[in-house]
């Protein structure tokens, strides 16, 4: 890892001047000043919320402590990180803050100043792009600044694209992520409640390093598991059979993001095996069509038609071909969301340009529009539900319900849903899995059955 000791900040003002070359021919004139995030504290309250860097900021600084601000000088291709002035209340709470000394060597910039250096930096080019305003007019400064979508659209097409550090980082946020999901499957004789998968994935994140997740982990049992976003990770698991979690890792503003979905007791039911060897099927063929210059969208749409087969096949779907059933959108029922997002510094990485209005509803809640290139990472997350709520508006739509056989579909009810996710690397010919925990139902299986022989005695429980 020594070669990758520095954030490379330089390299990514670089990539983002390249991009804003393509909307703005001659950037003579032109610095790009960005603004990190404060350290904020609750309404009505002295408690700190957690700290968390605004991504834009981070990506051309690598600094990653509050109130700090980065100054590209495009034409001069010199970078000029600013920090906070020191407050002497906060070295008495806090200790003291990085020096300039200390910045100069951790982080890949050509300067580093305090930040009440910024206006005369301001003043030394016409054009001061930003991208939030909010910030800038709350700093005051007379230069002119102004908000720009080209810098938008430069930064988000320069992040689309991990370089080896990035990468770097991705694999051990994913590597985090493996262990603890192992961790999760390893210890059902001490996870009696939605909350202990939720508290299991955690503690061995976070004894791994990984101080915070890249979102708040969905932990769900039985029919919850059919609910996408479910959090309230708080349901007894008792008369359930299936868990499903979805949790990822961060690693040092990096995140992963994977589903796994197990059966409580190590044993398969019939309906629970058979949804989650669909669900596979869909993330085995899907992944396979992964390389630079696929259409997502193709590979999407593809996951809907190994569902509708499979439908057909367990006479889930009937009264209608392959064509017919795909035409009428039922699918969307049973695989309402997208096939996968970017992931990068955002758990919803930035540049996927959804159309969230789309007239196919196949393709309404797909996060990612455009073609594979070499360098983004994708999750490949496939799922198929059997939520209530979703069942019932597909039986309210007469195009769809004939299709729907209600009879077969409720029988599935209990297993709520089945989601498998990991997080793909996209290569110079396909891809690379970063995402290493089992997907294979034997193998779950085994993991779940052997940790349960071991017994409640074995696992770190005081409670
Ligand atoms: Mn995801």
């Amino acid at each position: 890892m020594s070669q990758f000791l520095k954030y490379p900040a330089k390299l990514h003002a670089r990539n983002v001047a390249k991009h804003l070359r393509t909307k703005i021919s001659d950037l003579s004139s032109h610095a790009i000043f960005l603004s990190g995030s404060t350290q904020e504290s609750y309404k009505y309250s002295d408690t700190a919320k957690p700290f968390r860097q605004e991504r834009y900021f981070y990506y051309l600084s690598g600094f990653n402590f509050p109130s700090g601000h980065v100054y590209y000088d495009i034409s001069k291709d010199e970078l000029t990180l600013f920090l906070p002035q020191i407050d002497y209340d906060d070295v008495m709470w806090s200790g003291f803050p990085i020096s300039i000394e200390e910045s100069l060597k951790k982080y890949d910039v050509d300067n580093v100043l305090y930040e009440d250096k910024i206006e005369s930096y301001l003043n030394k080019h016409k054009h001061n792009l930003t991208v939030d305003i909010e910030q800038v007019t709350n700093a005051r400064y007379s230069a002119s600044l102004s908000r720009s979508e080209d810098l938008f659209y430069a930064l988000d097409e320069a992040r689309l694209i991990k370089d080896e550090y990035e990468i770097a980082m991705m694999r051990k946020a994913a590597k985090i992520t493996d262990n603890s999901h192992l961790a999760v499957m390893s210890a059902l004789p001490i996870e009696k409640n939605e909350g202990h998968i939720h508290a299991e994935f955690l503690y061995h994140s976070l004894r791994q390093g990984s101080k915070h997740q890249s979102y708040d982990p969905i932990c769900c049992s039985g029919p919850n598991c059919g609910v996408l976003h479910y959090v309230k990770n708080d349901e007894g698991l008792e008369e359930r059979q299936s868990i499903l979690i979805d949790a990822g890792a961060e690693w040092e503003n990096y995140t992963s993001d994977v589903t796994r979905c197990f059966p409580i007791n190590g044993e398969w039911s019939k309906e629970h095996l058979t949804v989650y060897n669909i669900v596979l099927k869909m993330q085995k063929e899907t992944m396979a069509m992964i390389k630079p210059g696929a259409s997502w969208d193709e590979i999407h749409l593809s996951a809907h038609k190994i569902l509708i087969e499979e439908f057909i096949k367990f006479g889930l779907f009937h009264n209608g071909t392959a064509e017919e059933i795909y035409q009428s959108g039922v699918s969307t029922v049973f695989f309402p969301h997208g096939l996968g997002h970017l992931l990068g510094m955002d758990t919803h990485d930035v540049g996927g340009y959804p159309n969230y209005e789309d007239a196919d509803v196949k393709l309404r809640y797909l996060r990612l529009r455009r073609l594979l290139q070499k360098g983004m990472v994708v999750t490949d997350e496939p799922g198929c539900y059997f939520n209530p709520y979703l069942i019932e508006l597909g039986m309210k739509d007469p195009t769809q319900a004939k299709f729907i056989n209600k009879v077969e579909v409720d029988k599935y009810l209990p297993v709520g849903g089945v989601r498998i996710e990991d997080d793909i690397l996209v290569t110079e010919n396909g891809f690379e899995n970063l995402t290493g925990i089992t997907s294979d139902p034997l193998e779950i299986a085994k993991i779940v059955k052997d940790g349960i022989a071991k017994g409640r005695d074995h696992f770190h429980n005081l409670v």
